[in-house]
């Protein structure tokens, strides 16, 4: 099989392109560098080094003998995208080339456009060029939990029938963010339904929540492999902040009452989802959505156990509540479902110790590359 994964250089996009090559798929790796390129701006950068794609291919290509082909390239430019679509043909297409942040989203209006414009032009274009030049090509969309947002009731898999004046209908579950990035990822939502109505294409979103990990089972076999992980204010996820703030003696970053639930998992297990996902493709005019969680936690309980596994190394792990500078809600109901993958056989990977052990042996290992300056600088949503 042939699999194009868009958004190749990123945090999971780079260990998805090493999965798939190593299960004997034909990998397009594609990137135009853009996050690169903000992450810059804003002076920030990833703990790990991150070698260009092309030098990071011919990296795995010595420890596997398999090739990458890599192209770089923007999504939002449709000419490049429905050529590679046109010659390649692929049989599956992640779609990962997206602007990832919701503290990005929320710094300013340039920031805002930018991702308003390169989130929603990445998916119209994929959406097009996949009806117009490979339509039995099925598409893989990273969607968010965040789409959901907290509500008062349960959370369903993407859907719920509705019961109104005595009929009943499904619908896409209410969604409401808490931040412009998250927003354009029920925009995306919304433009894949539409075009999956219009154009029976078929399409999976995964409604993925913060992941945390240094290392997956390829990217391990040389320090050339290793993902991008960014701990600063902006980019990192809340897990991967904890474990660098720890080991640099920082205390953790709890916004407010930290009472906060979210659904996470181990970014291995975000490959496994995405395995699943190929392997198993949804019907013709289908768009099948999973949550893609392994369990919940409250900010609070993530602190905890950060500190608990930080006493492994000697570290004395100090905990502190700061000002939120976001707007969401920290007392909430939380429950959501997430059978779906379960079912098509993923094996949950919990957060153990021995696992943020791992994770604190690599923040020590680049330890001097740790910037104390990013950590928190206390970007208001409102
Ligand atoms: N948080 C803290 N302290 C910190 C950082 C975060 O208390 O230092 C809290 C946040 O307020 C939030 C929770 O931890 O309540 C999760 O924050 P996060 O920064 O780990 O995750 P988030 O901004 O929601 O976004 C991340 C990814 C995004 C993905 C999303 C899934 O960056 O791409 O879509 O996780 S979800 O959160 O389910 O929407």
């Amino acid at each position: 099989m042939k699999i194009v994964i868009l958004g190749a250089d990123g945090y999971l996009g780079w260990p998805t392109v090493l999965y798939f090559s190593n299960k004997g798929y034909d990998v397009i790796a594609v990137d135009n560098y853009l996050k690169r390129q903000i992450t810059e701006d804003i002076g920030v950068s990833s703990l790990t080094p991150t070698p260009f794609l092309e030098n990071r291919a011919k990296a795995w290509k010595e420890a596997s003998a398999k090739t990458i082909e890599v192209r770089i390239g923007d999504v939002c430019d449709y000419n490049f995208l429905s050529d590679l679509i046109r010659t390649e043909q692929p049989d599956a297409i992640i779609h990962y080339a997206e602007q990832p942040s919701a503290p990005y989203s929320m710094m300013g209006h340039k920031e805002a456009a930018l991702t308003l414009q390169n989130n929603l032009m990445s998916t119209l274009n994929i959406a097009y060029a996949i009806h117009e030049f490979a339509p039995n090509c099925h598409i893989v969309k990273l969607g968010t939990m965040g789409e959901y947002g907290t509500p008062n009731i349960d959370i369903e898999e993407g859907w719920l029938e509705v019961e109104h004046n005595g009929r009943k209908d499904n619908f896409l579950f209410p969604r409401q963010a808490s931040s412009l990035y998250h927003t354009t990822k029920i925009q995306d939502t919304d433009l894949l339904w539409f075009y999956v109505r219009t154009w029976q294409l078929k399409v999976t979103d995964l409604m993925q929540g913060p992941v945390y990990g240094t290392f997956t089972d390829e990217t391990s076999l040389n320090p050339f492999l290793a993902p991008s992980f960014f701990y600063d204010e902006v980019f990192g996820t809340v897990v991967n902040r904890f474990v660098v703030q720890s080991v640099c003696e920082y205390p953790l970053t709890v916004y407010g009452s930290g009472t906060q639930t979210r659904g996470y998992l181990d970014i291995r297990n975000t490959l496994d989802c995405l395995g699943l996902a190929v392997e198993f493709p949804p019907s013709v005019g289908e768009l099948r959505i999973f949550n893609q969680i392994t369990e919940t936690f409250s900010v609070k309980e993530i602190a905890e156990k950060v500190k608990q596994v930080g006493k492994l190394f000697d570290l004395d792990v100090k905990i502190k509540s700061i000002e939120n500078p976001r707007t969401e809600k920290e007392s909430h109901y939380y429950n959501p479902k997430y059978t779906g993958l379960i079912n098509l056989g993923l094996k949950p990977r919990l957060m153990s110790d021995e696992n943020l052990a791992k994770m604190f042996v690599t923040a020590m290992k680049y330890k001097d590359r740790i910037n104390q300056n990013v950590i928190f600088k206390g970007i208001k949503w409102n």
